[in-house]
């Protein structure tokens, strides 16, 4: 245990000796470690250090997190939910100042929150799962809809297509690393362009205000949901995303990462697939939820944000193998590219399946 770790939980009000600091997780962006502590009757934390490469404004972070879980935890409370504590999550106050959800350590900020003990998280989805993902994903935004807080938007124009187009083109024309010209990447820009324009819609749409903004999670994947024992959802995690934006963000990334046959890095194209039994399986889930608040038009082009997600991250994967490499961590030369590469080509079997897609949501709206 590193004592640079030690001294950094021991600013947070949390119960219990600290005995054990371990990493914990592997995600990209966070670094994230577990804090155990000796006594039985003491919870263990979760302490992560924000990336501020990615989030520069943490403490706009941090009050919008400290939003939505207040607001969360009354509305459970409200229903007489059972088990509270393992279906939000609780942040620890810095000791120097209760209000405060973090500490500023050698000018890196830090977080500790309270770790759900007996919960699982999955790497994969299979169509049960899925379905209760889309259900907990729907009562996450229909939760959220009346919170009485603007949130703030914590990466600028995150899932804004034009503008994620516009960096791409940007560094097309800088071409920082000279890899403009290798073969494959030309002919990934040409695709990607063709189908520019009208994956741009949902932002023609928000400005001629027939499409509503609502606070979204914006980073749906199935390891950002804890499960319990019996496969049920206890609740979402990882909420430094959650802003407002269009409904599109929670439902078409979900299925960008849970539809798809193999990982989002996998490097044999061929095997790259959209999975309709778990698109399937989601939909309903979510549709179950989040039906009840959904405009005509929201519901109309679901399939246009399933098609939306996978094309937006071959976007944003391109641009950084373009730039490179700067954003996404690689295990080798080409990764981003093959990131780039694979989303593309889930794009392509997405196309397939459109009119199959339609109908099964007409099915359940009927239903
Ligand atoms: C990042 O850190 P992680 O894996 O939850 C990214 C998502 C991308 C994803 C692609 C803040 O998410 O938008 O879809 O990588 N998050 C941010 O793997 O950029
Ligand atoms: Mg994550």
């Amino acid at each position: 245990m590193e004592s640079k770790h030690l001294e950094i939980a021991s600013r947070f009000a949390i119960r219990g000796t600290v005995c054990e600091i371990k990493p914990l997780g592997a995600g990209l962006i966070n670094d994230t470690l577990l804090v155990k502590t000796a006594e039985a009757d003491a919870p263990d934390y979760v302490m992560q250090r924000v990336n501020r490469n990615v989030f520069p404004d943490v403490e706009m972070v941090m009050r919008n997190i400290h939003a939505v879980t207040t607001h969360i935890r009354q509305k459970l409370e409200a229903a007489g939910e059972a088990d509270i504590d393992r279906k939000v999550l609780t942040f620890v106050a810095a000791k120097e100042n209760p209000e405060q959800l973090y500490a500023i350590v050698d000018g890196e900020y830090w977080r500790v929150m309270v770790f759900i003990a007996g919960a699982i998280t999955k790497q994969a989805v299979n169509p049960a799962s899925s379905r209760a993902a889309g259900e907990a994903f729907g009562r996450f935004q229909a939760m959220l809809a009346d919170i009485p807080v603007e949130l703030g938007e914590t990466i600028k124009d995150f899932h804004n297509m034009e503008f994620r187009l516009q960096q791409l083109r940007d560094v097309v024309a800088a071409d920082p690393v000279g890899r403009v010209k290798e073969e494959k990447v030309q002919q990934l820009i040409a695709e990607l362009e063709a189908r520019a324009e009208y994956m741009c819609k949902a932002e023609r749409m928000g400005r001629e205000g027939v499409l509503p903004k609502r606070v979204c999670h914006c980073d749906t994947k199935v390891n950002n949901m804890m499960f319990d024992e019996n496969d049920e959802v206890l609740c979402v995690i990882d909420l430094d995303t959650v802003m407002p934006n269009f409904i599109f963000s929670d439902y078409g990334d979900f299925l960008r990462t849970g539809a798809n046959k193999v990982a989002e890095d996998h490097p044999e194209m061929d095997a790259v697939e959209f999975d309709v039994e778990i698109f399937k399986a989601f939909t309903e889930g979510y549709l179950s939820s989040a039906k009840s608040f959904l405009t005509p038009v929201e519901i109309e082009n679901l399939p246009y944000a399933v098609k939306l997600f996978p094309y937006m991250q071959s976007v944003r994967f391109l641009w950084d193998y373009l730039s490179g490499d700067k954003y996404w961590k690689c295990q080798y030369a080409d990764h981003n590219f093959v990131r780039a590469n694979n989303q593309f080509h889930l794009l392509l079997s997405i196309e397939q399946h459109e009119a199959e897609m339609e109908a099964f949501i007409r099915q359940q709206l009927e239903a």
